[in-house]
């Protein structure tokens, strides 16, 4: 389980012979750290995510109340993961003493689909979701889940975050699981990375623009939402994230506080103080790489202006014509 932590895929490919023979036929690149990279559907994958998308692709049965969390990776998912668990959580555990995040870390309790669940198994035993909802999480863009979920009502929470914030959380994350300086070189070959779309999950533009579309067709079914708005109004996007999953505060609640309660327990504060996130991982990293500042705007401190403007130039060419803006 550590190890599947790692949205990184760090560790040995266990690719099977028919991934493998895929692989062969698909575009390959060297990602900005050197590690192989094939495009497959669109979308930049290490071989061993495209062996945990294939098995999920091939093998996922949706529940009609299946709750699925997906982000580009850096995004805030941990965050997201936390408070989904919380507000479902809330109607066991009236109290935070014994809560499951408390003992487990956020990508525990909401494992990847292609990450974790499908690149342990190709068949695995889902029987230990047994409560319903069954809540899980991805990195894939929608594309990828599009003929799996065909016909499926099951509910998807997309969570987008500013591009330059996610390029600087993905530089510092990088540099962490490797065990080096987050130094200028590295920015730089991420920042290249992240405007040619070579990158892990990539591009992000075309992951974005994936489930911005399905928002606007189907509303009910996708929730898109904003890491600079649960910033800015956090109590308003938790009581918007419990209504679209299903459990809506009660006037009670809100009167007893539960809403900032809430907040406060899934705080980057709260959760990186928690011995459960502090524990070792792969490569005796330590869990608390998932939380850093947590904050909106820290790529104004790492990027030059030129590199402003060259991906301010991009985001608007791509996302042209679609009504998102960044
Ligand atoms: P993942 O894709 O590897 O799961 P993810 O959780 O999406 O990572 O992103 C980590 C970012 O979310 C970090 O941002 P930063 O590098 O800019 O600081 C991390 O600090 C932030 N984060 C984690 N937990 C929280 C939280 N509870 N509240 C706000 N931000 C958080």
């Amino acid at each position: 389980m550590d190890l599947k932590e790692l949205p990184s895929n760090v560790g040995d490919d266990n690719i099977s012979e028919e991934a493998n023979s895929l692989i062969s036929s698909l575009p390959l690149c060297t990602d900005f750290q050197g590690k192989k990279l094939c495009n497959y559907q669109g979308c930049w994958y290490k071989y061993n995510t495209l062996q945990g998308v294939l098995n999920f692709q091939r093998g996922f049965e949706p529940q009609d109340t299946d709750i699925i969390l997906a982000s580009f990776p850096k995004s805030g998912t941990t965050w997201l993961k936390a408070l989904t668990s919380a507000l479902m959580e809330r109607s066991k555990n009236h109290s935070f003493d014994h809560h499951p995040l408390l003992s487990d870390s956020p990508h525990g309790i909401v494992p990847f689909l292609e990450l974790s669940v499908y690149q342990e198994s190709s068949s695995p035993n889902l029987a230990k979701f047994s409560s319903l909802p069954r809540l899980f999480s991805t990195h894939m863009p929608l594309h990828a889940m599009h003929e799996t979920l065909k016909g499926s009502p099951c509910k998807i929470v997309y969570l987008c975050r500013n591009v330059k914030d996610t390029l600087i959380s993905w530089w510092f994350f990088r540099s962490a699981v490797n065990k080096i300086e987050p130094n200028r070189s590295l920015v730089e070959s991420t920042f290249e990375a992240f405007c040619n779309g070579t990158i892990y999950y990539g591009p992000i533009w075309e992951h974005v623009l994936s489930y911005w579309r399905r928002s606007l067709e189907n509303p009910k079914q996708v929730l898109f939402m904003r890491y600079e708005e649960m910033k800015a109004e956090p109590r308003d996007q938790v009581k918007r994230l419990a209504e679209f999953l299903g459990c809506p505060f009660t006037t009670e609640e809100e009167d007893n506080g539960l809403v900032d309660e809430i907040l406060d327990f899934c705080s980057l504060r709260n959760l990186s103080s928690l011995e459960v996130n502090k524990t070792k991982i792969f490569n005796k990293v330590d869990r608390s790489i998932f939380f850093r500042k947590g904050e909106v705007g820290d790529w104004k401190n790492y990027l030059t202006p030129e590199m402003e403007n060259k991906l301010d130039m991009i985001i608007q060419e791509k996302l042209q014509g679609s009504g998102l803006k960044f």
